[in-house]
């Protein structure tokens, strides 16, 4: 029997908490290797295991998968929460990759500097507000069923559910205008695996903090000024 995935990250969310959030919902059990030092993600690159000598890397089934949205779409395929024909898929990936760029403005928010930070905190609520979730919000009024794609639960309703939360984390009643969305959040949020996912103690990671951020940069080695850098 093969054994538990192991993801390889740093201890914060960044771009492996969906992939957290995708094998919980798949009700999958994993282990983590969570370097602290610049020195033990520089081992796992001379390892030669990193293809592009990045994470987030998940060791499963033989392979060491890189890229952060290949390691989803393998998870997604193989626990059958990828929709059931290439237009659900479609829709999927549609909607997953909203998310992800609003995802990757949380995430690089920290590196706001000190005078832009009110403003980009703006601009991401006035994103998830008028661009992003006005969009799931009617899908799932027009659609009439209890998930985004299709009957049943797939990678889009667990990815909705994190970033709504993250969403709230930043702004408590970001979803007062969205009345499926509360529907959905409380629906989605009680489904065992879930609601396990949910509780305290769980491998869920908490919102970034002034400690982890610096550890990340020292890990990543990374400059504030090196735009390229924190475009991939
Ligand atoms: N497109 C890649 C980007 C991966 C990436 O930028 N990873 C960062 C950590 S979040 C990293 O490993 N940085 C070190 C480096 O690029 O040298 C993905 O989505 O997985």
């Amino acid at each position: 029997m093969a054994g538990k995935p192991k993801l390889y990250y740093f201890n914060g969310r960044g771009r492996m908490e969906s992939v957290r959030w995708l094998l919980a919902a798949a009700g999958v059990e994993y282990e983590e290797k969570l370097f602290k030092t610049a020195e033990e993600f520089e081992n796992l690159v001379k390892g030669g295991k990193l293809m592009y000598q990045q994470v987030p890397m998940v060791e499963m089934d033989g392979m060491c998968i890189v890229q952060t949205r290949a390691i989803l779409k393998y998870i997604a395929a193989k626990y059958d929460l990828y929709g059931k024909d290439l237009k659900e898929r479609a829709f999927i990936d549609m909607y997953v990759e909203g998310m992800r760029d609003l995802n990757d403005m949380i995430m690089f928010f920290p590196f706001s500097l000190p005078e832009e930070k009110q403003k980009n905190l703006s601009y991401i609520l006035e994103r998830a507000t008028e661009r992003f979730f006005p969009v799931y919000e009617k899908a799932l009024k027009d659609h009439g069923k209890n998930y985004l794609v299709g009957n049943q639960l797939s990678w889009a309703d667990i990815q909705l559910l994190e970033i709504i939360l993250m969403v709230e984390e930043i702004k408590s009643d970001a979803l007062s205008a969205f009345p499926k969305l509360q529907e959905f959040k409380a629906r989605i949020s009680k489904l065992p695996r879930i609601q396990k996912f949910l509780q305290p103690g769980s491998q869920r990671k908490p919102p970034i903090d002034e400690k982890e951020f610096e550890a990340a940069k020292k890990i990543f080695k990374i400059d504030k000024d090196l735009f390229l850098k924190h475009m991939s």
